[in-house]
Formats: C-alpha cells, structure tokens, sequence
C-alpha cells in the first residue's frame, strides 16, 4: 500500500480533516493506497508557508543559487527515476517504456529549461528623448509573482506537474501544488527531492484532495494566492477563472482540444500512419494534444484508413512492465464510462466503426481494469458530438477532404483551438496551411516535437495565455519598467 500525505513547510502530514479516499490501480481495479484529504486548514497552512518562504532564504538567494538548486533537484529526479517511474506507473498504468521515455526525464528537464531561460532571458531597455536633451533610461526588472497555486491534471502527472513548478520556482515564487485526485504519488514524491536538496521549507507544498469543495476550490479562492496556473478540462477552468475574479488574481489555463491531423495526398504515407498512431493513441488517447479529428484527402482515403486500421488491430493492450505493451488502460473506471458513452453515441450518430468500439476481453486480474479499445470511426457529419466534443481516450474519426480551403475550415470548425498536426511533402502548403489553423500549435510532419522555449497554450476554449520559454517569464513574475532621468 502507498499512502499519499500532504507535503506542508518541508514536513510530510495527514493534515487534520481526517478524510481520506482510496487510490485504485487501472490496471487492476485494485486498491493500491489512500490519500489523506486535504480542506481549508491544510490550504491555509500551505499558503502561510509559501507567503513565509517568500521572504525567508529562498527570498535571499541570488540567481545563481536559486538555478543552481533547479539544476540539482532535476538531478535528484534523476537519480531517484525508477522511484518516479514506480509511482507514476502505479497512479497511472501506463506502459514503463512510455513513461521511462517522456513522464520521468521530461519531469527533470522541467526544472533544467526555465533555470537556463530565467538565466539568459534579458529584459527590455529604452532610452527616451527628453526636452532638456539629457533623455532617460527605462529598463525591465522581473520579481516573483508570489505564492503561485498549480492545479494539475491526472494525464501526465509529473510532466504537467513540473511544466509549472519549474519555471515558478525558477523566478523565485513559492507554490502549493494539488495535484489531480487519480494521481498524487509523484508530486507528493518531489517533496523528498526537495528536502534532499535543500530547497528552503514553504518554498514547495503539496495539498491532495478534489476540485469543489475540497482543497482544489480552498486553494483557488484563497486570497493570499498571487497566480493560479491550471491543466485540465475547460468547464474546471471556467469555474477556476472565477474564483481568481476575486482580488484579480492572474490565471494562466491549458484546457481541452479537440485537434484535427490533415493528411494531404503528397505526404510520406509511412510518416503520416505513424504519426497519426501516435497523435490518436499514446497515453491511451489522454493527451490533451491528441488527434481525435483525422482529415485526409480523397485520393488516400481508403488506403490511409486501411492502413491506420491495420495498424491499430495490432496495438497491445497490457501491463506496464510487459514490453509488448503498447496501450495501458484508461486513468479510471468513471473515465471509462465516459469514453464508453462516446462509443455508444457514435454508433448512435451514424459512424461506422472501423475497429475496436467497446471493452477488450482482458485476462485474470486485468479483467476489473478500466480498458477500453482503440477505436477508429468514420461516416459521421462534421455535426456530431462525437466530432465537436472532447472525448479524451483512444478514438478518431476520419474524414475525406477535397481542397485545402475546405479542409482548413472543418479544422477550424471547433471551440477548442489547442493543436494541429500537418503531413505534406509540399513545403510552401505546409507553411500556408499551418498558418490558417486557430490553434496554439501546429506540427508539419511531427507531433508532440517539443522545444520549451517556445511557446505553449491554446486558443478560444483550449485555454488563457502561453507558458514556454519567455511566456512562462511572463506569467510567473511581476516586470517593473525603472525610468531614470538622466
Ligand atoms: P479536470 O479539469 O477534471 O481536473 C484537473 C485538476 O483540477 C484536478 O487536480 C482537479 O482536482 C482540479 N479541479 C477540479 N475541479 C476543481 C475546482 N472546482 N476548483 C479547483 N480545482 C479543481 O481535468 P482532468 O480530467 O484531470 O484532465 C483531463 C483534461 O485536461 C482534458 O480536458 C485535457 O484536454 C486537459 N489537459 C489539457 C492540457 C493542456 O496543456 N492544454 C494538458 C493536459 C490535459
Ligand atoms: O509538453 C508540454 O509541455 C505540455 N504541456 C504537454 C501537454 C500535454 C497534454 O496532455
């Protein structure tokens, strides 16, 4: 059994609501641990911690020390990966060599990136005219925005988790972190990293629990919180935006998607399939960048979706430590019914299905797992749900198109604006096309290709704001402009 306590001023604690809830293996539908419940006691003593961090030695650091101590928390994840991988793969059920290849280094690197950028980003400098021709000099300075809240999602727990720890704690803010209630085993983790390390006490505080009424809502209304910084689903997000209305709190949102991959008769057919598998299908479908709308064009739409269905017939569904495994299961039971419901409606809609559709026939102890099958459908109207909604598992619809302007539009033709793959031979369509997408980012023959110093978010309902590189700069720190008179 692994318990997980909330993480308080450096100290591990079950805090004082005496709630707990079970955290249940997807695999398996075992129980694996509880996890102690955190209200507004364990909340309001997170954030008095992280305010008094502020201004204790962390406050005092220079730069270089506080990189320094990025650079060997990163190295501690490191040296503790399998402890991570454990963890993330008991919370989660994904495959080992997934998240051996992205969750756990991507968590460390994390930490790596915004030391680097909060080390070499400049601010901005202008030298003003004045009419006694002396001028004067403006120049940028960055502070800590404060105690920021981080409100993370169950996907890609580590890595999510840390996209925003890292370059909080890179521009000297403290944070209290509440991870999803599906997964809190790595973040409460991180906090022995930083004990070993010697991150000052306060400056990193977990508190577990749920979303309303419980420590996720506590935390997000709380006023002594300077920024809130949120993953998840859209509709959280709407009610997270309020609750920072209050005392015009700064919120940065990475929501939902609903992405389209276009597939143009001139792409390399071997790269488009194998990207599309992956876009469609990694993490069981729950990547918030994932491509559940397909768009090929009509000369190659019967061979593409041949090969994509064959492709996918051989996916293997299985245990984490299986090397064969190439799918895990769905994060929970609840998440199943809810992909399961979108099976349902498609059907229910018109589509035809390709492959899969329903629950697997899994074996022995896997039989009570949350698994679904990968699925492909086509035949629906660009009208229906199954097309327009966020279903967040292993599914795509494919759709022929016959001319870039309409395929751009059935592409646009959504709430959500998060992310786009491209697969084209044709660089100047690449180029053009790519542009014309209403999306935070688009992929020309690749997906999931990320450089952190870019910038990461989406448009209309995918979210508020970019975080990536400067963007995180922005968001996780106050700029005064200093004007001297010369
Ligand atoms: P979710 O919105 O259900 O939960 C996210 C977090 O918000 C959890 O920690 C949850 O406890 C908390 N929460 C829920 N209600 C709350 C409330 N009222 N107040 C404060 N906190 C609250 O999302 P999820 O199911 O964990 O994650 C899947 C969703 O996240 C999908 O929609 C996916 O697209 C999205 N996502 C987006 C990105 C991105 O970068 N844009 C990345 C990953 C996942
Ligand atoms: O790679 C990242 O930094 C990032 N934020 C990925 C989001 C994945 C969504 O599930």
């Amino acid at each position: 059994m692994t318990d997980a306590l909330h993480f308080i001023n450096g100290e591990y604690t079950k805090g004082t609501s005496g709630r707990t809830f079970d955290n249940f293996s997807p695999v398996t539908g075992e129980k694996i641990g509880v996890v102690h419940e955190g209200l507004k006691p364990e909340v309001d003593a997170a954030v008095a911690a992280a305010r008094a961090a502020l201004k204790g030695p962390w406050g005092r650091m220079t730069m270089a020390e506080r990189t320094a101590m990025l650079y060997a928390v990163a190295d501690e994840i490191n040296r503790r990966f399998d402890d991570f991988l454990d963890a993330e793969i008991l919370d989660t059920g994904k495959p080992r060599s997934l998240a051996s290849h992205v969750d756990i280094p991507r968590g460390a690197a994390n930490f790596k990136v915004f030391a680097d950028t909060v080390k070499n980003v400049p601010t901005e400098t202008f030298h003003l005219d004045t009419p006694d021709g002396a001028g004067a000099l403006n120049y940028g300075v960055r502070k800590p925005k404060g105690v920021i809240a981080v409100i993370s999602p169950w996907n890609l727990p580590l890595l999510l988790m840390t996209w925003k720890v890292g370059p909080a704690l890179a521009c000297g803010n403290t944070v209290v972190v509440k991870p999803s209630e599906e997964t809190p085993l790595t973040t409460a983790l991180l906090g022995e990293v930083m004990n070993t390390v010697g991150v000052p006490k306060g400056v990193f505080n977990v508190v577990h629990g749920f979303g309303p009424d419980s420590a996720g809502a506590f935390l997000t209304a709380h006023p002594d919180v300077d920024g809130i910084t949120f993953t998840g689903e859209t509709r959280t997000g709407e009610i997270i935006v309020q609750s920072a209305a209050i005392g015009l709190r700064h919120v940065s949102m990475e929501c939902g998607g609903k992405n389209a991959g276009i597939v143009f008769a001139d792409a390399d057919m071997d790269k488009a399939i194998e990207g599309t598998m992956r876009s469609a299908f990694a993490n069981c479908g729950q990547v918030c960048l994932g491509t559940e709308r397909v768009y090929v064009e009509r000369p190659i739409f019967d061979d593409f979706v041949a090969r994509l269905k064959a492709q996918t017939e051989q996916l293997i569904l299985g245990k984490p430590d299986d090397p064969d495994t190439s799918l895990g299961p769905l994060i929970s039971k609840e998440h199943q019914a809810k992909v399961l419901s979108y099976m349902k409606l498609a059907v229910e809609e018109g589509a035809t299905v390709v492959t899969g559709g329903g629950i697997p026939d899994m074996p022995g102890d896997l039989a009570n797992g949350a698994w679904v099958q990968p699925t492909i459908w086509t035949g629906l109207p660009e009208t229906a749900r199954v097309i327009k909604e966020e279903v967040f598992g292993p599914v795509c619809h494919v759709t022929p198109f016959d001319t870039e302007a309409e395929v751009i539009a059935m592409a646009n033709d959504t709430n959500y604006g998060l992310a786009t793959a491209i697969w084209t031979e044709n660089l100047s369509k690449a180029h053009r096309v790519a542009a014309q997408i209403d999306v935070g980012i688009a992929w020309v023959n690749s997906w999931f290709l990320r450089d952190l110093r870019t910038a990461f978010g989406g448009t209309k309902h995918s979210g508020i704001g970019r975080e990536g590189g400067v963007h995180s700069l922005e968001f996780y720190t106050e700029l005064t402009n200093i004007c001297v008179k010369l």
